[in-house]
This record gives C-alpha cells, structure tokens and sequence, in this order.
C-alpha cells in the first residue's frame, strides 16, 4: 500500500544542493516514506551524484524513486523508477530494473490509465488535477472528475498529482487516490507542510 503522500524533490526548485538536502532530512522527520528525486536538466553526472547523497543521508527507510532515469535508479541503489509518457515504456523499464524493484507511470486521461493498467506497473499517476506551476507543458487539468473516472478504471494504487497542497488534498484522496504526490506544497517549510499532510489524511 502507498502512503498517502508522496514528496517529490525536483532539483530544479532548490538554489544548490545542501538545500535539496536540508529538505529531505525535514521530509524525513516528517515520516515522509516515498520520496521521488527528479531533476529535467538532463545532467546525469550530477543527478548521480545527488541521487546516492541521498540516498545516504536517507537511509534505508524511505523509498527512493527516481524521475525517468531506470540505469540512475540502479547507479543510486534506489527503490524504483517513475517514467511519463515519453521515457522508457514499462517493458522496457522492466529489462533494466527487473521485477523487484518498483515502476510508476504518469498518465493525463482514460486512455492512458487504461494502458498503465495492463502493465506491470505498481502504481499509477494521474494528473494534473489542478492547475500547476511545477511542470513545463503541463496536460490539460482534469479535475476531481478525473481523479473519479481514472478510479474506476484501474484497482492498481493511484497517486494523484498537479497542484495538489494542504488546503485541497483530502478531496483528492475523497476523489478515489490513494496518494497525493506534491512538489510546492512541500517546499517552504517541509517538516510542517508534511506533518499537516499526514494530520489532514490520517
Ligand atoms: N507531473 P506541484 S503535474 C511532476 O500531470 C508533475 O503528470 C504532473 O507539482 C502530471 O505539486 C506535476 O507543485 C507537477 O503542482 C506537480
């Protein structure tokens, strides 16, 4: 079972990386215990060496899934792989990482969610339900309606993503996610955004 929230730490957010860091630890004291690291600048050098810092400083009790990047989540000893549309399919995600390891996919409409279902994917993401600042070309918002309709279309869990924060979060879970994955929300003061997040959905 998926937690109910689930952080993601984009890289492109913080001014350098004891920040991104610093973030995470408070994430961490949080009981946060699905953590995704993301990082679109497609420097994988350094997404590396981000990647096993935190995976050091983390330990071994919060998942670690890394944005895209299935030969990075194996370099970093991470817990999984989250691919979009356009990387990897999961098949192919599947020959590098195998079974153990976990897979998310995003989706962004019935179709899509309908297609993640039938593989082997161990959870599925949909969004953006609301409007976000966080991703370059977002899809269309779909809504709570969304969220409703992509609950019916799959039994796999189901992390509901795009600007979701504290003040809408327990309509989304209402809605029919299981998760809600989050980057702003998360962002000013993470120990606290996070803890209210737990507070809010129990
Ligand atoms: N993927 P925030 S929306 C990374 O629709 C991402 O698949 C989305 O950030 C999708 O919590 C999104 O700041 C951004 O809105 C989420």
């Amino acid at each position: 079972m998926l937690p109910r929230l689930y952080a993601i730490l984009d890289a492109s957010s913080f001014p350098d990386h004891e920040v991104l860091f610093a973030t995470a630890e408070e994430l961490l004291a949080a009981r946060v215990t699905l953590l995704q690291y993301r990082d679109k600048s497609g420097n994988a050098r350094r997404m590396l060496e981000q990647a096993r810092e935190l995976r050091r400083r983390l330990g071994g009790s919060v998942k670690l899934i890394m944005n895209d990047r299935s030969d990075l989540c194996l370099a970093a000893g991470f817990d999984g792989v989250h691919v979009g549309q356009e990387d990897l399919s999961p098949v192919g995600v599947r020959k590098v990482i195998g079974e153990r390891l976990w897979l998310g996919e995003s989706t962004h409409n019935p179709e899509q969610v309908k297609e993640a279902d039938r593989t082997s994917a161990d959870y599925i993401a949909i969004g953006p339900v609301f409007s976000t600042m966080s991703k370059a070309n977002p899809d269309p918002i779909i809504g709570l309606e969304g969220v409703r309709v992509a609950r019916t279309l799959t039994r796999k869990p189901l992390v509901a993503i795009g600007g979701i924060n504290r003040s809408n979060c327990l309509s989304v879970i209402e809605a029919g996610a299981d998760s809600v994955a989050v980057i702003s929300d998360l962002m000013r003061e993470p120990r606290k955004s996070a803890e209210d997040f737990f507070r809010i959905l129990g």
